[in-house]
């Protein structure tokens, strides 16, 4: 679990929903397209018209190249299989032992087709690459190629229905949060299964972890298991607790 997103965070959350919203309302009106689900089929009306709407209003993170990437600490949860530690999973541990054949993540909500999606299912979407930097609040940064899928193409490909408005995932060593349409569907927000060229690392969030390249770094959530599209902000974790020392 994090650290609550501060008010100021939180606002601008929401006031980022509303604004989006309103650009996805055009939908509405709309029936969802029978090939909603069926993951080759990306380029159907909502898809078009939610790249084509939002796309404009977002700034890409600087892309960095080969020469640039650094080492790179693995900080917080390491190895959710690690039965010695409090964040110990169970269910992580079989599946690390087995390479992660039998993964799948579920993701459910407010989607027209929520179902469970295996790392082959993800490696169907078109790949994509990119090098940036990561900024952790604790107040390191490291370079590193992150690749993986569109979030965003993934939604769509579920078919994220027209009141939707956050993305809740959910990660093995019981991690929790939440972006906006705004930065489920940026361009550089991706579900990364590769880091440098290499299967993501245990110690990176492996099989399967998240890219939120426009914000700080504990949104790019390691090991996750479960995203959840809802229409209202949820609020997670304990106030009181921080896991963090903070800047
Ligand atoms: N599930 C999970 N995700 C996580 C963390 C974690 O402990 N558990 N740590 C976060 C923080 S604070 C940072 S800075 C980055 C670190 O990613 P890295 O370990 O690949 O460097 O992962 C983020 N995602
Ligand atoms: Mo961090």
């Amino acid at each position: 679990m994090k650290k609550k997103p501060s008010l100021t965070r939180r606002d601008a959350l929401k006031a980022g929903a509303v604004a989006l919203g309103g650009l996805l309302l055009p939908s509405c009106s709309t029936p969802l397209p029978p090939t909603y689900g069926k993951i080759l089929r990306m380029s159907d009306n909502l898809t078009y018209v939610a790249q084509r709407t939002l796309l404009p209003g977002q700034a890409l993170a600087k892309e960095y190249s080969y020469s640039d990437i650094s080492s790179f600490p693995a900080l917080g949860t390491v190895d959710p299989g690690d039965s010695s530690k409090e964040y110990y999973s169970e269910e992580y541990e079989k599946l690390r032992k087995g390479g992660f054949a039998d993964w799948k993540i579920k993701i459910e909500g407010s989607v027209a087709n929520p179902g469970y999606y295996s790392l082959a299912d993800l490696q169907l979407f078109p790949k994509q690459s990119h090098i940036t930097r990561h900024t952790c609040e604790e107040g390191w940064t490291a370079i590193a190629q992150w690749t993986g899928v569109s979030l965003g193409t993934v939604l769509q490909s579920v078919g994220i229905l027209p009141s939707a408005r956050y993305v809740n995932y959910y990660s093995y060593d019981g991690w929790a949060d939440s972006i906006d349409l705004m930065d489920a569907f940026h361009p550089q927000t991706i579900l990364a299964y590769g880091m440098n060229g290499k299967n993501l690392p245990i110690q990176h969030g492996a099989p399967v972890r998240m890219r939120v390249e426009t914000q700080i770094g504990y949104k790019s959530m390691k090991f996750l298991n479960k995203i959840v599209v809802t229409d209202e902000f949820s609020e997670f974790g304990d106030p009181n607790w921080s896991w963090f020392t903070g800047i």
